[in-house]
């Protein structure tokens, strides 16, 4: 820290100066990014909120509503009565929430949770951190977690099983009905990560069943922060029921709530109060247009890449593109990274992705398509 403090002017120069080193979302460019840019009025909650801490409620009642407000829509988007949870600070933090209840709820010795292999990277830092052994189970043809090889997987100190509802690479759907039985079957804690996914399956036609309509379905990670167009930092932890947070409970000797729930102390209540505007201010008629408008440019951007002599690695479900390039995949990421476009490599399945997030309009993708033939020579 400098001895003498700047005057506000040149405070605000310099922090242009870093400003300016950050890419923009509305430039269309970030193709690798589940965030995007807030919505405008998730901005302006957030400064209103700016002061609100949800680590101590009694101080900010409102901003408790807020927040309860926020888990009970998602909880009933996602078909869920009497859920309940917290807003944190992202899909980390609530998978590591959900792990963390069914491992106290189990009580096991050498508790260990079985994962599809293409499960979020978040969970290989939870089961450090958690002394849980990650058994991690192959992909069918369809890049979906094989139910049979579950099955075999699951034992006496198996804690947990996960699901995904909109891998992080690929956008790929678990079977996460089959993954319901089994868990009934076999009578252990099923969690679903919709990270990603629960904020666009429930406005898709033909979204599927992925949520709590599903008898087994005991947690579930759904994030404003990503396709709710909240300001970062919005992760949302929602539990079935309060016997399975109660697993979560830390009691707080002085401040104004007697109990929580997170692991992180001081929350942001502007978190809450940008999610719930957002939501106020689309309802669901307003989520499904923006989603609409993400999946049609994705079909155009997979049918044009198709025509452009590139294969898919899957067909798209959710708003993400994955493919690769007869000519070497990992050379057109790097030329395309040169011009200028953030696309994601990923080295697990030889493709580039791409996020098709509400920033990434036809005119990008156009221009994208056109740098790609460009390189290509197509
Ligand atoms: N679960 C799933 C399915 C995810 O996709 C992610 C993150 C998480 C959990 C963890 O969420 P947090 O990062 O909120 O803790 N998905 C993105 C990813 O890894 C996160 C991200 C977003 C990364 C924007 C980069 C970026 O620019 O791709």
């Amino acid at each position: 820290m400098h001895v003498k403090g700047a005057n506000r002017k040149t405070v605000l120069e310099e922090l242009k100066r870093f400003n300016r080193q950050d890419q923009k979302y509305d430039e269309g460019k970030i193709l690798c990014s589940m965030c995007t840019k807030p919505h405008p009025i998730a901005k302006k909650a957030y400064l209103m909120f700016l002061n609100s801490n949800l680590g101590d409620p009694g101080l900010f009642p409102g901003s408790l509503q807020l927040e309860r407000e926020v888990i009970n829509e998602l909880a009933s988007l996602l078909h869920g009565e009497n859920c309940v949870g917290s807003l944190v600070s992202g899909g980390t933090e609530a998978n590591m929430l959900a792990l963390l209840a069914a491992r106290n709820m189990a009580n096991v010795k050498d508790p260990e949770v079985v994962l599809p292999k293409s499960a979020h990277f978040s969970f290989t830092k939870i089961c450090g951190m958690l002394k849980l052994k990650p058994v991690y189970v192959d992909l069918d043809d369809s890049f979906r977690v094989d139910l049979s090889k579950v099955e075999a997987c699951i034992r006496g100190n198996t804690v947990a099983i996960v699901g995904t509802a909109g891998t992080s690479e690929l956008g790929v759907v678990d079977p996460i009905e089959g993954l319901s039985d089994l868990a009934l079957k076999r009578d252990v804690y099923f969690h679903v990560d919709a990270a990603f996914g629960g904020l666009v399956l429930p406005f898709l036609p033909n979204g599927g069943k992925f949520d709590f309509q599903l008898p087994a379905v005991k947690s579930m990670t759904v994030d404003p922060h990503k396709m709710g167009m909240a300001a970062i930092p919005t992760g949302g932890a929602i539990f079935r029921d309060t016997q399975t947070i109660d697993h979560l409970k830390t009691e707080t000797p002085y401040l104004t709530n007697r109990f929580q729930y997170t692991f992180v102390g001081t929350r942001p209540g502007a978190s809450a109060a940008s999610a719930w505007a957002v939501f106020r201010l689309l309802g669901v008629e307003g989520f499904k247009k923006i989603v609409d408008k993400c999946m049609k440019t994705t079909r155009l951007l997979t049918n044009e890449l198709k025509a452009a002599r590139c294969c898919l690695v899957t067909e798209p479900t959710l708003n993400i593109a994955a493919f690769r390039s007869p000519k070497g995949t990992k050379h057109l990421a790097q030329s395309l990274w040169q011009r200028g476009w953030f696309v994601s490599y990923v080295p697990r399945y030889d493709c580039i992705r791409v996020v098709v997030m509400p920033h990434v309009q036809n005119q990008h993708a156009l221009a994208f398509l056109a740098d790609l033939r460009d390189i290509e020579k197509i």
